[in-house]
């Protein structure tokens, strides 16, 4: 750890599938007053609201950024707020508004203020189709096609001028598509590997938005809370790239994860009909190169295929049992 330490926690997309998640982890390990939520479009959940403060914010406005960080006595930032990658080639306006303008006044408000640390999570969607699709190396061709990629490698040099040029401590990951049971995600394309658990538990179908053989690079929820904070509390002499590392989770086709699905739930039938996202898929790695990640700061993630399967379909069953007493 820094001589600096982190003690007062701001999350930043804090009603949104990661955060959500990632603010309660933080409250258990800082208190839950010494982490503030903070929300924009989504209600946030009882839990998050009973167990220390929500404020809500438009990420995009620096001047509520700063009084947040100044009320507060913020010292670090989780910034999640982000316009994903179906959503933003709906409206690449908004997805470069809400993802570099929010980054760069997270960024600036860090750097007024002399924060201790910044994340920020960068994305497979960094990549591009020109970018080696097994096993992606830490250091390639980063060409996306989308403007949420166009946003990830712009956020990632804009971090890395920040560390160089400021000194400012921002920490960066690329998340593969992340699934989880509490929030649901918004706008993705790796979003088919999330509802397709919710649609096998309720409706025995699920209607897939990419082919049975399209593989990417995926994530459970609890690898993905637990590499944040492992990078948040890694010496800051460990991290030597303040673009983002690779991490990665365990990559699976379409066709395997229902088949995965079906070993809990054997009546249930998955078909596929690709739309616009395929495109994106196909633009994206199928599997990474986490050894930066391992050998830098210790990344190593717990859950496989078949784990994360089970703890899953355990979860939301018992969730959906509960909810229709
Ligand atoms: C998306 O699908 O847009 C995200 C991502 C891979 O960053 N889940």
């Amino acid at each position: 750890m820094s001589k600096k330490t982190m003690r007062r926690l701001l999350v930043v997309g804090a009603t949104g599938q990661i955060g959500s998640e990632l603010t309660l982890e933080l409250r258990k390990r800082y208190g839950g007053e010494n982490v503030v939520a903070a929300g924009h479009r989504r209600k946030p959940s009882e839990n998050l609201v009973s167990t220390g403060p929500f404020i809500y914010l438009d990420v995009t406005q620096k001047d509520d950024v700063e009084k947040i960080v100044e009320d507060y006595k913020i010292d670090t930032i989780y910034q999640l707020a982000t316009v994903l990658s179906a959503v933003g080639e709906q409206n690449p306006q908004l997805s470069w508004n809400v993802n570099m303008i929010g980054l760069y006044n997270i960024l600036e408000v860090a750097r007024e203020h002399n924060l201790v640390r910044v994340f920020w999570p960068s994305s497979i969607a960094a990549f591009g189709p020109e970018t080696p699709r097994i096993n992606t190396p830490q250091d390639t061709v980063l060409i996306p096609t989308t403007m949420y990629g166009v946003t990830k490698v712009a956020g990632e040099l804009l971090c890395n001028y920040y560390f160089l040029r400021y000194g400012l401590d921002v920490r960066c990951v690329r998340y593969p598509g992340i699934i989880s049971s509490e929030t649901p995600p918004g706008g993705g394309t790796t979003d088919y590997a999330v509802a397709i658990f919710y649609e096998a538990i309720r409706k025995k179908r699920y209607t897939c938005f990419v082919r049975e053989d399209t593989v990417l690079p995926m994530m459970y929820m609890p690898d993905c809370i637990k590499g944040a904070i492992d990078i948040m509390e890694a010496d800051p002499s460990q991290i030597k790239h303040h673009v983002g590392y690779n991490v990665a989770g365990v990559s699976f086709s379409a066709s395997e994860l229902a088949a995965e699905i079906k070993k809990y739930i054997p009546e249930f039938e998955c078909e596929y009909k690709p739309d616009f996202r395929q495109k994106i898929a196909d633009s994206w790695p199928m599997s990474l190169d986490d050894s930066v990640a391992r050998e830098e700061w210790g990344w190593k993630p717990d859950h496989d295929l078949a784990s994360m399967t089970k703890d899953m379909i355990e979860k939301l069953t018992k969730r959906f049992s509960e909810s229709t007493l």
